[in-house]
């Protein structure tokens, strides 16, 4: 059994609705849903657009490898009615995007999944909201906790 953390994010429609689906589907497919932060609205990083995110992060308890946990959570976007991969830092509007942010300790990487994930620490709507649910928890990568990297982001 791992402990992972996912993003949750969505910037088109009902984002409310395509949050608690997403979340509904990942309890049923991926595994049990064992702590939830807060849903935040947040401006778009990274790209230009209108359309304002609402944000979250989930605690999940899977018995999935990774890339299983890949292949369910882009069936849920997809589902959720998604039009656009992300790709080469281009990113989209979107109804539904779920990231695997953290896995326990583990690091690992390939050509499409890098964990952790790759840009989180610059990011307050994943760092913040790891914060608040998760506050002691180790990025393996820096050695920080997320209260730390929260802390580090905001004196920036
Ligand atoms: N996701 C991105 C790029 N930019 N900005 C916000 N506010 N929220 C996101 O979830 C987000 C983003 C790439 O997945
Ligand atoms: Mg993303
Ligand atoms: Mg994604």
């Amino acid at each position: 059994m791992r402990t992972y953390y996912l993003g949750l994010g969505s910037n088109i429609g009902d984002t409310q609705h395509y949050l608690s689906f997403a979340r509904e589907a990942i309890s049923r497919h991926v595994g049990e849903i064992t702590k939830e932060s807060a849903v935040i609205s947040t401006e778009p990083v990274g790209f230009e657009s209108v359309n304002t995110f609402s944000n979250q992060v989930i605690e999940v308890r899977s018995n999935l490898s990774p890339k299983e946990i890949l292949r369910e959570t882009q069936k849920i976007e997809w589902e959720l009615g998604r039009t656009h991969k992300s790709h080469g830092g281009t990113h989209y509007d979107r109804t539904m995007d779920i990231d695997i942010i953290l896995c326990g300790s583990m690091i690992y990487s390939d050509e499409e999944l890098i964990i952790p994930h790759r840009e989180f620490r610059t990011r307050a709507f994943v760092v913040d909201l790891l914060a608040e649910i998760a506050p002691e928890l180790v990025d393996p990568v820096t050695g920080k906790t997320m209260l730390e990297l929260s802390e580090r982001l905001k004196n920036k």
